[in-house]
């Protein structure tokens, strides 16, 4: 992963085309997830980030909403060959997120846990960009129940399967293991301009 260290999750990266290989751009913004929109109830709702950091914390909804907000403008690039360019996201960035947290040298990947199991895995460095948001609302408007609602990641250096919608939590861990996608033959990484498309 030495590459990784001088990622800044620009996007696109320093010198690469707008567009990544092997991408059509779209209008529409698409719909695509496993199984079904979940039912949230914000009073119950909870974010936890636990494994190996200083401090484990669990944010309410209250708590998480009183944190720093941003908006970005980015383009998003989905595994299944679609693009979306300039859409903006509002939300709070995932940085300020894990100043409170600390997460530990060995802690070099992270597993995102949402709603009825799905999970993603990530190595952390990926994790600290700037334009990485724990985000509530796209394109001036709060996000609907399909594109993730009440809060999703958007971490958009990565393919998009990366930026799990109805998040619950992070865990931080010395190890990589494969997510939802990655068990079943998704890339561990996945950059779409080096077209990390799949393992095999
Ligand atoms: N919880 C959850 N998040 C998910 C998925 C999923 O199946 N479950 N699918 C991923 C995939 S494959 C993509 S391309 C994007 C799609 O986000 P969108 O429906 O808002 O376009 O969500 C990602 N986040
Ligand atoms: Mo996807």
């Amino acid at each position: 992963m030495a590459n990784d260290e001088h990622d800044t999750g620009q996007v696109p990266p320093p010198g690469q085309p707008r567009v990544p290989p092997g991408q059509r751009v779209v209008q529409e913004w698409p719909v695509l997830h496993e199984g079904s929109v979940p039912q949230v109830d914000l009073t119950t709702w909870d974010f936890r980030i636990f494994g190996l950091v200083e401090n484990e914390v669990r944010f309410t909804w209250d708590e998480l909403m009183a944190l720093p907000k941003k908006t970005i403008t980015t383009d998003i690039h989905c595994v299944t060959a679609w693009s979306r360019l300039g859409m903006s996201f509002e939300g709070i960035p995932v940085r300020a997120v894990l100043e409170r947290v600390r997460p530990l040298p060995d802690a070099d990947y992270m597993m995102v846990h949402a709603e009825h199991g799905f999970t993603t895995n990530l190595p952390l460095q990926y994790l600290l960009a700037d334009n990485v948001l724990l985000a509530y609302a796209a394109d001036g408007k709060p996000l609907t129940p399909e594109h993730g609602w009440p809060l999703r990641l958007v971490l958009p250096r990565l393919y998009f399967w990366k930026s799990a919608k109805w998040v619950r939590g992070f865990e931080f861990m010395d190890q990589d293991r494969p997510g939802f996608w990655e068990q079943n033959g998704y890339h561990m990484r996945g950059d779409p301009w080096k077209e990390e498309r799949y393992w095999f």
